[in-house]
């Protein structure tokens, strides 16, 4: 499904794996108006295709990307950013269905450290640094740093990060649980796609169910999660994947899912 009109991103697809990367090398990938349109547009129609099983999000070597487009922001006022609630678009990643599997490498700073938290998964390799450097710009985090950030690395790591500007690198980005695994720059895109089309392999619902109630433990009292929780798995009883998993557990077989 590329759209030949697309300029800041490449869209592909295989093996039930929607695959979008960002492609502003000029910039290092630093996320405007456009990319943030055009991102969101394909993320929504992947998530909206029944042949889609999980979204690979990725940047180049260099950058996944290395924040909002600040020469794009810079002009804008305060009535500019309020009007057009600017940047409000990316908050429709977050309520994807299907899973995003993000492969980082090279810069994820600011705003691209803020899309990378928006995945479900992170998977980094060596080279990259995460950082929130807006302080260095006298401004702060916007698309979610001071809150997602902290949720995912608690108050000491994440105000280390906002309120000095430094990069964590790799090595530290995994010690600190902000990304969930590490491997050689190298190895990144195979295993991005290895684990974003294993995702892909199991049942639909399943897996969206699945991505549901973890994400629900960052909005919900433990015991509000936990009646969730309890009542999704009863929900999925109601799934045909579900006949079909467990009677090939019985049977000895591999399962074949209707993903429904
Ligand atoms: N915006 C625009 N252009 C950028 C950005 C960016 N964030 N980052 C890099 N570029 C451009 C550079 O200007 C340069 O362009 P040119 O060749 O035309 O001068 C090109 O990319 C290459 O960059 P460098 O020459 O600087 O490359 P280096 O390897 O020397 O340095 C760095 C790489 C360290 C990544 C450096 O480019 C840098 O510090 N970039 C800025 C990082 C940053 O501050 N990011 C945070 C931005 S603010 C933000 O993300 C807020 C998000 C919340 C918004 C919410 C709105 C509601």
């Amino acid at each position: 499904m590329t759209d030949p009109t697309y300029t800041t991103i490449k869209v592909s697809s295989a093996k039930r794996v929607g695959k979008i990367q960002l492609n502003r090398p000029a910039a290092l990938n630093a996320l405007n108006a456009e990319t943030m349109e055009e991102v969101v547009t394909t993320a929504v129609a992947f998530d909206a295709d029944p042949d889609i099983g999980a979204i690979l999000l990725s940047g180049s070597q260099k950058a996944f990307a290395a924040g909002a487009d600040i020469k794009e922001m810079s002009e804008q006022s305060f009535t500019d950013m309020y009007a057009a609630d600017w940047f409000r678009r990316w908050e429709e990643l977050t309520r994807l269905r299907t899973p995003v599997v993000a492969a980082v490498s090279g810069y994820a700073l600011g705003g691209g450290c803020e899309l990378a938290m928006m995945a479900d998964i992170i998977i980094a390799g060596t080279s990259a640094k995460f950082g929130q450097p807006e302080i260095n710009l006298g401004v702060i985090p916007g698309m979610g740093g001071s809150q997602r950030l902290t949720r995912s690395v608690g108050k000491a790591k994440a105000m280390d990060m906002v309120l000095t500007g430094r990069h964590v690198d790799a090595e530290e980005a995994e010690r600190i649980g902000l990304v969930s695994r590490v491997v050689p720059d190298g190895e990144l895109d195979a295993e991005a796609r290895t684990v974003a089309e294993l995702i892909a392999s199991k049942s639909k619902p399943a897996a969206q169910m699945a991505k549901e109630v973890v994400a629900a433990a960052f909005e919900m009292p433990l015991a509000s999660g936990l009646q969730f929780e309890r009542r999704i798995f009863h929900s999925l009883f109601a799934t045909e994947d579900q006949a079909e998993g467990m009677d090939a557990f019985a049977n000895k077989r591999k399962p074949s899912w209707k993903h429904r």
